[in-house]
């Protein structure tokens, strides 16, 4: 039974007047009943889907209706027939994309220290993080599918250069097989997920489109390797949108869902927050180490060290210069950890992040 005490305006004939009769070919295509005492900006915003002249305009005037409308029980109906059109529409874009990209294929070189591709849904501010932290400038908007190819920039952590390659969101059955080969071929994944939307469903969609893909999104304790044609991708899970309301709490809850398994740093892309440490903790996904060459008698240029892979020894490092110079040189001393203060160092010796090692032929 409704409360008699709310108006109701029923939709039910054309005859109105014409401004009404406008409302009501709009109202009739979103609802047939609508309640009357609606905020003046629900009106605003329903005379911007009105004009709206793209479907990108009318999802994002749709969704701020959906934000305005006030939340009870005589607007259920009408939160109910908006979300239902926003999801068709946003169905429509998804397949104008999938038809309009058939059989374009792309691939990125990798350039730098490692290779990481932001992934995630739509929306979650993939293309945001990568011009904040990059000098790229990828187009960033508030409807979904905006990023259709990849784009790379250069991410500065300390003295290395680390490649960041955006993609276009993950959706099942809409993402097309090229995006999944560059994440295949990457050194490591940023899992980006809108701390304002459902990062719940957000992630386990992601999860679960990946591993159609035979991707299988690991933390810090395994090694990217095959396994029954699984890849193993090493991968931090970044929680944007830090800056709006209710996020800590949505972020705590993931932390407790998914923190034994993955890192899960909170950040905004938008209001800078947290970049130093999204930079610090990709390097550390990353388990590489730099270690810089000293020529006898020279001061050490640290800023252009050798990027090797953790576990790697003074052996390695040496091939990397160059092979025949492992035979060649007779010892190497080191600067490093504080007990190593150019010590011999024999050359089966572990390397450390930040090592400066001085070989002598
Ligand atoms: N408040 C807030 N908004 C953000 C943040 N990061 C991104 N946005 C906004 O979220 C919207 C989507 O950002 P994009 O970077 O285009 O998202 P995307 O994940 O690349 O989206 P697709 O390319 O469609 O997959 C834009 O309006 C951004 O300005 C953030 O940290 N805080
Ligand atoms: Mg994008």
């Amino acid at each position: 039974m409704r409360n008699p005490s709310r108006s109701y305006i029923f939709c039910t004939s054309s005859r109105l007047p014409t401004d009404n009769a406008v409302k009501f070919n709009i109202w009739k295509s979103i609802d047939s009943v609508m309640p009357a005492n609606l905020p003046p900006q629900y009106i605003e915003a329903e005379k911007e889907y009105r004009l709206a002249k793209n479907t990108p305009d009318k999802i994002k005037a749709l969704e701020a209706m959906l934000t305005i409308i006030p939340k009870h029980k005589g607007t259920d109906k009408l939160r109910g027939q908006l979300r239902r059109k926003i999801s068709k529409l946003k169905g429509e874009v998804r397949k104008k994309h999938v038809s309009s990209k058939k059989g374009q294929i792309y691939s990125i070189e990798k350039e730098g220290a490692a290779q990481v591709v932001l992934v995630g849904s739509a929306n979650v501010g993939k293309s945001e993080i990568l011009s904040r932290v990059t000098k790229a400038s990828p187009e960033v908007a508030d409807y979904p599918f905006t990023t259709r190819r990849p784009l790379a920039g250069m991410m500065r952590f300390e003295n290395i250069q680390i490649q960041l390659v955006d993609t276009p969101p993950v959706a099942a059955g809409y993402t097309e097989p090229w995006v999944f080969s560059i994440m295949r071929n990457a050194d490591g994944l940023l899992l980006v997920v809108n701390l304002h939307a459902d990062p719940l469903e957000e992630l386990e969609s992601t999860f679960e489109a990946l591993k159609k893909s035979k991707i299988l999104p690991v933390g810090k304790m395994q090694d990217d390797k095959l396994n029954q044609g699984l890849v193993f991708k090493r991968t931090l899970i970044l929680c944007n949108k830090s800056d709006l309301d209710g996020s800590y709490e949505v972020y705590e809850v993931l932390k407790d869902l998914y923190g034994e398994d993955f890192p899960v740093v909170s950040m905004s892309a938008k209001e800078g927050i947290n970049l130093d440490e999204v930079k610090r903790h990709t390097f550390d996904m990353l388990d590489i180490i730099r270690v810089c060459t000293k020529v006898p008698g020279k001061p050490v240029d640290m800023d252009s060290p050798f990027v090797l892979k953790r576990g790697r020894t003074i052996q390695d490092l040496a091939e990397r210069i160059h092979k025949d110079f492992v035979r060649k040189f007779r010892y190497a001393k080191i600067w490093g950890a504080e007990k190593y203060k150019g010590q011999m160092v024999h050359k089966d010796y572990v390397l450390r992040d930040g090592d400066i090692i001085e070989f002598h032929i």
